[in-house]
């Protein structure tokens, strides 16, 4: 509409530009996500979030900055949110899943960078994403060499503030880490204004973990026969946990819940047949849905994510006895440092955690999910395809970016991996 229209161009966009991006992106959605039959009533919500996905929710949080509210961008489920909601901050996550704006970033960063760094890089430079011209912080990590670096680049064109995460998990790294949370607290106090206590971090506590609740809960009606919702759809749930408003993002998905709930009794499900199958790897951030739309057309459904974006960021939940600020923060430090992203070494309990995950939700295989360039999962694959074997559970590995080139390629792949399994 016009009034969005004057809000994009305050923000800086490149309005021609991101008009193709939004036209491209709702083609996309009414290819991959309208199309499915027999839609759940609580996706309408997710298809309202989504048609206003730099709409309404921009003017939300532009609405909330002219009060004096900051933003805060981040790319990695190790920035711990609990602190920025509690110093009264909106965090939103930036990771972004769209090929626009890769020439721009290819200026300036290699051409064999990841496609997710590419991505949030070329967003920027090409004026295409409302959510970064609005954070007042952006929060970047030293995780794989990739991003590490892209963040020195990215520096000059945004308010970057980077964190160190460890790379081991000894008494050492966690005393690290533990100092970088308590710098990142005070950051945050910092540029809000506001300090953390331990009322308010109490609250924020509770409020992070009912979202990983709610998402929990739909992960565990997915282990159902037949699977009550299509793993597309599971997906942009997930993706838009990251910049929906959590209170309402919870209520509505609990009420989606209730709707699974009703339909698993009734033993309703989509794709009655289908090979069941989990992805496990990179994260899939929004609107990257290339995979799982190649893997629900080749027969098979999806019913769980081993990703950043999936169970890695929900698993677990924040330790909800401490009364103290300092019981509270030693909380946030050890429940951040049980993320098993593959840019830990070693990193034994990512496999146990696919092994287990495979199980409960009785998958008859798994595809391991690569972006090309990215060497830790990359690396991590030839592990995750033992430790699979040995559990009996085949596996395929799939490396590919955002580009539509290798679409009947991947296909083909996937078609003989079914039907194999
Ligand atoms: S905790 S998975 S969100 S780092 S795909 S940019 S690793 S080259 S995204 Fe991640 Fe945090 Fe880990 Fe999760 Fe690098 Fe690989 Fe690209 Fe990646």
């Amino acid at each position: 509409t016009a009034s969005h229209e004057a809000m994009w161009e305050r923000l800086g966009l490149d309005l021609e530009a991101h008009a193709s991006l939004l036209e491209v992106l709702g083609k996309f959605y009414g290819d991959i996500y309208l199309s499915q039959q027999g839609r759940l009533r609580g996706m309408e919500y997710l298809d309202f979030v989504l048609s206003e996905i730099h709409g309404l929710r921009i003017r939300e949080l532009d609405e909330a900055r002219a009060q004096g509210r900051k933003v805060v961008g981040t790319f990695c489920v190790f920035v711990p949110e609990e602190i920025v909601w509690a110093a009264d901050a909106i965090q939103v996550g930036l990771c972004a899943g769209a090929e626009a704006g890769t020439e721009a970033a290819e200026k300036i960063l290699p051409r064999n960078t990841c496609a997710l760094i590419k991505s949030f890089v070329g967003f920027k430079l090409a004026r295409l994403c409302p959510f970064t011209e609005l954070c007042d912080m952006v929060v970047g990590e030293t995780t794989c060499d990739g991003k590490k670096k892209a963040y020195e680049t990215f520096s000059d064109y945004a308010p970057v503030y980077v964190m160190e995460i460890p790379q081991m998990k000894r008494s050492e790294d966690r005393a690290l880490w533990k100092a970088e949370v308590l710098r990142f607290k005070q950051a945050v106090e910092d540029l809000t204004g506001r300090s953390i206590t331990a009322e308010n971090l109490r609250e924020a506590i509770g409020l992070m973990n009912r979202r990983r609740r709610v998402l929990q809960r739909l992960n565990r009606l997915r282990a159902a026969h037949p699977v009550p919702i299509s793993g597309r759809d599971a997906l942009l749930i997930n993706q838009v946990s990251f910049y929906d408003d959590p209170e309402r993002f919870t209520q509505k998905i609990h009420d989606l819940c209730d709707e699974l709930e009703e339909k698993v009794r009734r033993g309703k499900g989509v794709a009655d047949g289908a090979v069941r199958v989990m992805l496990s790897g990179c994260p899939m951030a929004v609107p990257n849905w290339k995979l799982p739309y190649i893997v629900e057309s080749s027969g098979a459904v999806v019913v769980g994510e081993e990703s950043c974006i999936g169970t890695r960021n929900t698993r677990d939940l924040v330790d909800e006895g401490g009364t103290t600020l300092e019981e509270m923060l030693d909380a946030i430090v050890d429940r951040y440092l049980k993320i098993d992203c593959a840019c830990f070494t070693p990193n034994q309990e990512r496999l146990e955690h696919i092994v287990d995950m495979a199980r409960a939700l009785d998958v008859q295989g798994v595809i391991h999910y690569g972006l090309s360039f990215c060497q830790p999962y990359a690396m991590e694959s030839f592990k995750v395809e033992k430790a699979l074997r040995d559990a009996g559970i085949p596996m395929l590995a799939i490396e590919t970016d955002y580009s539509m080139e290798d679409v009947e390629q991947l296909k083909t792949r996937v078609e003989a991996f079914v039907e194999m399994i």
